[in-house]
């Protein structure tokens, strides 16, 4: 435990904008995010943030080193490889830069060498699968195998909350080999980095990165890029700001080292280095080094984007209405139907559903014209391993399609570019179209470039996205890939929130299926319930193993309680009961858990939501029918 005399870490703190999120209207819930991602490149809290020239001087020296490594594959047909690592989203966010970066680099007639890692493998991609996360040797050996045979690695290890243990072990084998550079991306100063123990390990994540830290001052082989952007508008949500902070931080670096490599320019618009990036003299103020300006106009495009997306907040409020309107309901679901980046991206969203909010695998879904073929990943076609993994279009006709209701939504995700997108999707479309569910449209369009064939008067609502920036070297959707998941990460958020899954901007019916999530279940019973944190740890125990007397089980390992807790629902709320001293466990679990659309069903969707709504009057609402 990180303990109460420990700050907490900037990523695990309620973001005071966003403190009464759940109070609002789809509209007033879209605003909030704006201001919260704001931080992302305006920074917080007097910390550097992405635009700070320490950061950016970080950015460019690590994109110097990565264009070097490139230049040698290609002039020298040396073996170098770029592993981007990370757990959950982390993870999820390697695997697209990678595969985007890879497939540019064919493009221009080069070698793929970018690759990806994520705890648990393949199979996290979609599902949470998240005790892996706690594992440091495993992530060392994972690392390890995708090293064999490389002349030299660039390991960057992503962990938003520099919490991550696997990332961790990553780290511990990287900066001790000769032949790899350690890059640890995270948003949070490293003196806060997770100091808890690690079960099976001798070291914490603070040590280890204090480690790398210190030989980041001394070494070119090391870096530290944690600009800090600011508390998630949903507790610790990691997968909205730290996300989306992944992507543009990788977006920044190696698009820049591509741009290099390959002597064309990320946008026709941009002008190439005026010097051999070698020659370059580093100089903090970027303004006055002609070679950093690309780098730095990329970083805007990103920023530009955000503004974008958020100048149509009616849009995409509109669009999250439609989605809570179903998700609301007692059967409610939202699907993303999508091709290519923007297709997986919707996959993405979806995935992260479970862990967040305690929600079934079946409630958001999202599926990718062709499926797992040509998305890049290691393992290839995953639909053996279940109906979750069964991603592709023919695979929601036949699977999903047949059962759609009333109360499912449909959100077709296009890129104006795509023309009417596959075939396949088209036709799907129509299919959806013609059947009860409600359909929405979102279309993530280039300037310039009509989508009047894209509009159906079927649709419910229709929302068109026109973007300054669309595409990195004439075809890869960077950009549009951006802007969708901002909007994609404001609709399930939003819905989420709607359906009463969030108290204050707290993530309340999290599913404890790794180390810092019952950490983080811990600290939400604390704050709600006013125990300390023994005593809301021991509130936690009872309800995970639905004892009144939990004192037999505190002794064990975390790990056991996590076993026990990550296929349960309502294990929170069911705690903050407890440790509020209002009821019992035999009296509480008497009362079936049940989903808490009674209180905002209808209500606070059109913004007359009682305001605020009290805990105690709250959490018997959601444990009782
Ligand atoms: C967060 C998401 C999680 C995290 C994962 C890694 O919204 O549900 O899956 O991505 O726990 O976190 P981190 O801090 O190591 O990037």
């Amino acid at each position: 435990m990180a303990g109460l005399q420990e700050p907490r870490r900037v990523t695990e703190l309620s973001n005071e904008l966003t403190r009464d999120i759940d109070t609002a209207d789809p509209l007033g819930i879209v605003r909030r995010l704006c201001g919260s991602d704001a931080q992302l490149f305006a920074g917080w809290g007097g910390h550097p943030g992405v635009n700070d020239p320490v950061i950016l001087d970080r950015l460019w020296k690590l994109s110097l080193k990565t264009a070097a490594l490139l230049k040698e594959n290609q002039d020298q047909k040396k073996n170098n490889r770029i592993v981007f690592s990370g757990c959950g989203t982390s993870g999820r966010i390697a695997w697209l830069c990678s595969w985007t970066y890879n497939r540019i680099l064919q493009k221009f007639g080069h070698t793929p060498c970018f690759h990806y890692l994520i705890a648990g493998g393949d199979r996290s991609l979609i599902i949470s699968n998240e005790l892996p996360e706690d594992d440091p040797p495993k992530g060392a050996e994972d690392l390890k195998k995708v090293a064999e045979g490389a002349d030299h690695v660039m390991f960057v290890g992503i962990t938003c909350g520099l919490s991550a243990p696997y990332v961790a072990g990553q780290i511990d084998h990287s900066m001790h080999q000769p032949n790899m550079t350690s890059v640890l991306m995270g948003f949070n100063p490293v003196s806060l980095s997770r100091n808890a123990p690690i079960e099976k390990w001798d070291k914490t994540c603070r040590q280890v990165f204090l480690e790398l830290e210190t030989l980041s001052c001394t070494s070119d082989s090391a870096f530290i890029i944690n600009p800090i952007v600011g508390p998630e508008p949903i507790t610790g949500s990691s997968r909205m700001k730290g996300g989306s902070t992944t992507a543009v931080l990788l977006g920044t670096v190696f698009l820049t080292s591509l741009q290099t490599l390959l002597g064309q320019p990320i946008l026709p618009s941009m002008t190439l280095p005026a010097r051999e990036p070698e020659e370059t003299e580093v100089v903090f103020d970027h303004s006055l080094s002609p070679s950093l300006s690309p780098m730095v106009s990329l970083l805007d495009c990103y920023s530009q984007t955000y503004q974008t997306v958020y100048r149509h907040s009616g849009g995409v409020a509109s669009l999250l209405k439609l989605a809570a309107s179903c998700i609301c309901q007692p059967s409610g679901r939202l699907i993303y139907l999508g091709a290519d980046t923007l297709g997986a991206l919707g996959l993405v969203d979806a995935s992260e559903m479970v862990p967040t909010y305690g929600v079934g695998l079946e409630e958001f879904r999202g599926f990718v014209a062709g499926g797992w073929e040509g998305c890049g990943n290691t393992e290839g076609d995953l639909s053996g391993y279940g109906k979750t993994f069964r991603v592709s279009l023919s695979q929601f006709e036949s699977d999903v399609l047949p059962s759609l209701t009333d109360q499912d939504c449909v959100l077709c995700l296009h890129g104006s570019s795509q023309r009417t997108g596959p075939p396949h999707l088209h036709t799907i479309v129509n299919k959806v179209l013609a059947s009860p569910a409600k359909c929405g449209l979102l279309v993530m369009a280039e300037n310039g470039m009509s989508c009047n064939h894209l509009l159906d008067k079927r649709y419910e609502t229709a929302v068109l996205i026109r973007l300054p920036y669309y595409h990195a070297f004439g075809k890869e959707c960077v950009f549009a890939g951006f802007a969708l998941k901002l909007v994609l990460n404001a609709i399930s958020t939003g819905a989420n929130i709607l359906k009463g899954r969030v108290y204050g901007n707290e993530m309340i019916n999290l599913r404890l299926s790794n180390d810092k999530l019952f950490e983080r279940a811990i600290a939400i019973i604390e704050k709600w319930s006013g125990a300390n944190e023994e005593d809301a740890k021991f509130a936690l125990l009872r309800a995970i193993y639905k004892q009144d007397d939990a004192a037999n089980f505190q002794y064990r390992p975390i790990s056991s309680h996590i076993t026990e807790a990550s296929s349960q629902n309502m294990v929170v709320p069911l705690a903050l009961l407890l440790a509020g001293g209002r009821s019992s466990v035999s009296y509480s679990s008497r009362e079936k858990a049940a989903p808490v659309c009674q209180r905002s069903q209808g209500c606070h969707i059109n913004g007359d939501r009682p305001n605020p709504w009290p805990l105690g009057h709250y959490i018997p609402i959601y444990l009782t029918t």
